[in-house]
């Protein structure tokens, strides 16, 4: 008797978990977009001046939606020779965050043509999409609209996918709670494509 209600109690207590790859160039404000939200959600980081170029990797679990879903982040080098190993994390994710250094006007070409080498991957079919235009506090930054036009070019590829620019700032933590918003709807409203794991 003990083990059926300690069973059920266990299932009845099991929580969502969703698995979202952090992508995009190396310095575009990845990790520092990571550190950022785990401070956000109360939970312990890194100073944000301690940050270095991620040669592997960074996993986080952020417990959401009142402690209803896990979100687990992976944070990959974004360096060229590392973009390569980016394919090995699709099969298991949920979504995808692209993050963009909205300064970065010489390396916008290399930026737009990685994202869509990833949308063209069929293992992502039908995974939401956020493209992050980060570092808007930055006074030389490009502006949203324009990097929204380069994202929708790119999205014409996609089927009926759920992707969306949102402008942030990792350093100060500006969007990011509202990106995450709109990630989480996303993910629960493809849940039946792409279930989550119970935790
Ligand atoms: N001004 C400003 N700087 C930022 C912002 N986000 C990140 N940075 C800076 O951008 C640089 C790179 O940040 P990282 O978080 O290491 O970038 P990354 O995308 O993880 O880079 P890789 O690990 O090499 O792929 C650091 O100097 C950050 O402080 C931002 O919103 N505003
Ligand atoms: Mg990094």
């Amino acid at each position: 008797m003990f083990h059926l209600v300690k069973g059920l109690y266990n299932n009845w207590n099991k929580r969502e978990q969703y698995s979202i790859l952090i992508l995009g160039l190396d310095n575009a404000g990845k990790t520092t977009f990571l550190e950022t939200l785990k401070k956000e959600y109360s939970m312990h980081s890194k100073p944000l001046d301690k940050i270095a170029p991620t040669v592997g990797q960074n996993v986080a679990t952020i417990p959401v939606d009142n402690n209803r879903s896990i979100l687990k982040f992976w944070d990959v080098g974004g360096q060229a020779s590392l973009r390569a190993m980016w394919s090995e994390y699709y099969p298991q994710c949920h979504g995808i965050i692209f993050v963009v250094d909205s300064t970065d006007r010489s390396r916008i070409d290399e930026c737009s043509e990685t994202l869509r080498t990833i949308v063209m991957d069929d293992e992502i079919e039908g995974i939401p999409i956020l493209m992050l235009a980060n570092k808007q506090d930055k006074p030389e930054r490009m502006e949203v609209q324009d990097i929204k036009e380069i994202f929708n070019r790119i999205a014409e590829h996609m089927s009926a996918r759920d992707s969306r620019v949102l402008p942030v700032c990792a350093l100060t933590g500006e969007g990011i709670k509202d990106s995450i918003e709109w990630m989480i709807l996303r993910l629960q409203r493809n849940k039946n494509d792409r279930p989550p794991v119970y935790k």
